[in-house]
């Protein structure tokens, strides 16, 4: 494999993920970025490439590929002779277990309301919604607790090696951290807490974050 291009803004938490298995797997690889609140991925070329305008998109020796699931685990096996999937078929599952949580739950509420309205609306100069805050920390709290019923968390959330899973986790909980929310919503998890005070120490999160 000669040529991988991850498409999308260093900023996006699914972009992170991407961008955490191939560093993680030390393979080289570049970054276009494509900023969607500028706009950049509602043109035609980029349309092309992600008919639903999101970030990421993956492009590897001229195939295109997009949803996280998908790119990370192509790299995956393609990179990383499948290092970062669980060859036990239960802790499998629960690796696509807590993807799930977090495609179809978490983020929407953690990223999409909570940090959104209480750091980037602020930023912009506007008010955040309290309404919409409030409403999203029973759910939310709902979804975290989820993670944590399955998790081991310890070092890692499926134990001794780190999978898809705690590169889904990691860049939720960058931004969902620096929320006074967190702590509410992480109230009854002390294995996620444990588990991300060793994964946000990772240096492969630094290289991402910049
Ligand atoms: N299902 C997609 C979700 C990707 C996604 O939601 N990306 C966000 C950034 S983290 C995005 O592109 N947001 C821009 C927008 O919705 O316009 C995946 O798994 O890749």
């Amino acid at each position: 494999m000669t040529n991988i291009t991850v498409y999308g803004t260093p900023i996006s938490t699914y972009v992170r993920t991407v961008r955490l298995l191939l560093e993680e797997a030390g393979v080289d690889y570049r970054l276009q970025d494509v900023d969607f609140f500028k706009g950049e991925t509602n043109t035609p070329e980029y349309r092309a490439k992600h008919p639903f305008g999101k970030v990421p998109v993956l492009e590897v020796d001229g195939a295109v590929i997009y949803e996280t699931a998908a790119i990370v685990g192509y790299l995956d096996a393609v990179v990383a002779a499948n290092k970062f999937t669980p060859s036990d078929s239960l802790l499998q599952a629960r690796m696509r277990q807590i993807m799930g949580i977090i495609d179809s739950y978490l983020y929407s509420l953690a990223i999409s309301t909570i940090v959104i309205q209480r750091l980037i609306v602020p930023r912009q100069g506007g008010q955040p919604d309290e309404e919409k805050i409030q409403n999203a920390i029973a759910p939310a709290k709902t979804a975290v607790e989820a993670i944590e019923a399955i998790a081991v968390g310890s070092p890692y959330l499926l134990g001794s090696e780190i999978t898809i899973a705690d590169l889904y986790l990691i860049p939720i909980f960058i931004y969902f951290s620096r929320t006074p929310e967190f702590q509410a919503v992480t109230v009854q998890t002390p294995k996620l807490l444990t588990w991300w005070n060793h994964a946000s120490n990772l240096p492969s999160i630094k290289k991402v974050s910049s």
